[in-house]
């Protein structure tokens, strides 16, 4: 940010939240609780990891030798003990943890007791094939109640468990598996969506081909049709390991600071980053923001749209909402099918209360029109979230009346895979604003910065970094220290560079304006340019590509690649087709560009970097900008 924008912001519109809400509101006083999480946060966090279960107790709330933290010094916990026998054992074994629905109105309740027993055999069963504490297991599983008790048997026998979003293709997959070296890989027959069954075992059986460190792979065969054959020595049929494993399955006693899971997330440059969770902190910062962001109470019915693959699943399907003792609608499918008012009746038929989306999502059901949601009855919604890139306020003003019918708040959650829990938002008793965040999250100190670290004045752009340690960060990237050191070396002064460009308001709302580096974020899921390129590239054709996002209406960003080809090669839509088919092979659909143009030169820095700063400005018509290190 060498030239400071001024924001010109565009709604002044503040919304104070209905009088109904407010006074259910578990956190009334923002302003206070914040002020004491900032000046006392050791009596803070000791409180609020008080309201959870420990073998023992930290000795120390924080230990922090920048950029390296330990938070509950000392403590011991398990959290799937946390998420599940604490509630079985407090009366609330019958109650019922998630209704699985699909796009078919199949549905499928399971409660605490038999969720605990589910998870307890599959940990059992990943014991006897050898898997243990610190050991990873990736997980390549449809958005189901058995993708989430995988996750938790990892966890209760201390096992680190990497999830890979079901979408992502072979190459993508590869990668993630071999980066983590898992021992085992969970997966199922096939997922569904749009009505067709996708497989996934081919898939992960051409990942690990090369991969012999890949001792078992479990298959969840959902309709019981693969074959004997299918199976060998290899694969275990999961539903025959459950039912032949026992249902009791101590939990294995974790310090605070034991890995609980790996997460890849795209980065500037390149392979993605595995960014590495433990277990106190993610816990305790996960549980406290599902209960003041979402207003947890014993009956509300939570629904959050994302999938397990990414990190609002990990910690606001999974985690968080059982933490809390919730019960969770989760559903496997796609906002469209079988009709675009699919989510609203299930909100209808489920008197879902807290309903959590993308802001992606919202803008493609916003274009359906409005008689879709007034079909509905909605009115037991409270709590609308917003989360995975800025909303812009069209679509926050839309979402509040069609579907909160002006009743309900909207909460825009501002975090990341990093930050592993909710960081900035307002919270449901607080005014907001729409298209801005809003205000930071207990223990959290935003500042909106120059590159050089000073803090700037109120709507000016600049980079978004968090001052002060918290509990639920990343502890590192999974065998790149490096990496992980580089977040907080980015920008001077001991700060945690988000990547982000925000601004704040003279109120102190913060509003998140995108990414500064080169990852690009469609319909809400962060992709590397740099990966795109790389998977470009791998066509034979190709001598090299630049790749560029565009602003999209509904997806946030659009791809368009810039692509050279190699002597004897010459453009043609058959080219196109293959590239983009390329691109789907190497990191699964959403990763493959709308656009590719065939160019003979890229912009390049004299030191050779791709300035697709350039490329962008003048696809979209503007200033090019400080073109001084542009090659020629
Ligand atoms: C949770 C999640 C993180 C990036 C983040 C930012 C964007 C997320 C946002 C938002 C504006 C919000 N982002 N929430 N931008 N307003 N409420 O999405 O994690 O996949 O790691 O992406 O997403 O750019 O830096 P992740």
């Amino acid at each position: 940010m060498e030239n400071l924008e001024t924001v010109h912001l565009q709604v002044k519109d503040i919304y104070y939240p209905p009088e109904e809400i407010k006074k259910e509101c578990i956190v009334q006083n923002y302003e206070e609780m914040y002020k004491k999480s900032i000046e006392n946060p050791d009596e803070f966090w000791s409180e609020v990891a008080n309201e959870l279960f420990w073998y023992q107790k930290w000795d120390k709330v924080l230990e922090w030798n920048i950029p390296y933290a330990k938070w509950f010094v000392g403590g011991k916990t398990n959290i799937t003990y946390n998420c599940l026998d604490r509630h079985v054992l407090n009366g609330k074994r019958n109650k019922v943890a998630y209704i699985y629905v699909d796009e078919d109105g199949n549905e499928k309740k399971i409660t605490y007791g038999e969720l605990l027993e589910l998870v307890n055999r599959l940990a059992n069963g990943l014991k006897s094939l050898g898997v243990g504490k610190g050991d990873r297991v990736s997980i390549y599983m449809p958005n189901t109640i058995e993708a989430i008790a995988s996750m938790l048997a990892c966890a209760r026998i201390g096992a680190i468990h990497s999830v890979v979003f079901a979408g992502f293709s072979e190459g993508a997959l590869k990668l993630r598996i071999n980066d983590a070296k898992a021992k085992v890989v969970i997966t199922a027959a096939y997922t569904k969506r749009r009505g067709k069954k996708i497989p996934l075992l081919p898939t992960v059986k051409d990942a690990i081909k090369e991969l012999d460190f890949v001792k078992k792979v479990i298959v969840w065969d959902r309709d019981n049709e693969l074959s004997e054959e299918e199976y060998g020595s290899h694969y275990i049929n999961f539903q025959k390991l459950i039912k032949s494993s026992s249902p009791v399955c101590e939990p294995e006693i974790m310090d605070a600071e034991d890995p609980l899971f790996i997460l890849y997330t795209s980065g500037t440059t390149g392979k993605p980053k595995g960014v590495l969770h433990t277990t106190g902190g993610y816990m305790v910062n996960t549980y406290l923001t599902t209960k003041t962001v979402f207003n947890i109470k014993e009956d509300t019915i939570y629904w959050c749209t994302a999938d397990i693959g990414w990190i609002t699943g990990h910690s606001y399907i999974v985690y968080g909402p059982l933490a809390n003792g919730a019960t969770s609608v989760i559903m496997e499918g796609v906002p469209v099918y079988p009709h675009p008012g699919i989510w609203w009746e299930y909100v209808e038929k489920y008197r879902v209360n807290v309903f959590y989306t993308a802001p992606t999502a919202i803008r493609m059901l916003m274009r359906f029109g409005d008689e879709i949601p007034a079909k509905y009855d909605l009115s037991s919604l409270k709590i609308l979230g917003s989360v995975g890139e800025p909303i812009n306020p069209e679509a926050w003003i839309w979402y509040y009346k069609n579907i909160g019918r002006e009743k309900a708040v909207v909460v825009d959650t501002w975090w990341q895979t990093e930050t592993g829990a909710h960081m900035i938002t307002t919270l449901p008793c607080y005014p907001s604003k729409p298209g801005k965040a809003g205000k930071p999250l207990f223990g959290v100190v935003p500042a909106v910065v120059d590159k050089e670290g000073n803090e700037l004045p109120p709507n000016t752009v600049g980079h978004l970094v968090i001052k002060k340690p918290w509990p639920s960060m990343l502890r590192t990237c999974w065998g790149e220290p490096e990496r992980y050191e580089k977040y907080w070396k980015e920008i001077p002064g001991g700060v945690y560079s988000a990547g982000d460009l925000a601004s704040v308001d003279e109120d102190g709302y913060i509003i998140i304006l995108g990414r500064a580096d080169d990852v690009l974020s469609v319909a809400g899921h962060r992709i590397g340019n740099a990966e795109v390129e790389s998977a470009i590239v791998e066509h034979p054709a190709v001598a090299e590509a630049a790749v560029i996002g565009k602003p999209n209406e509904i997806k946030g960003e659009s791809i368009k690649a810039f692509v050279i080809l190699k002597e004897g090669y010459s453009p043609s839509q058959e080219l196109i087709i293959e590239i983009k088919e390329t691109v789907k092979e190497v990191l699964g659909a959403i990763a493959v560009p709308d656009e590719v143009e065939f160019v003979d030169k890229l912009p390049k820095t004299r030191s050779g970097k791709i300035m697709r700063r350039v490329l962008r400005a003048k696809e979209l018509g503007q200033e090019l900008g400080d073109i001084s290190t542009l090659e020629d």
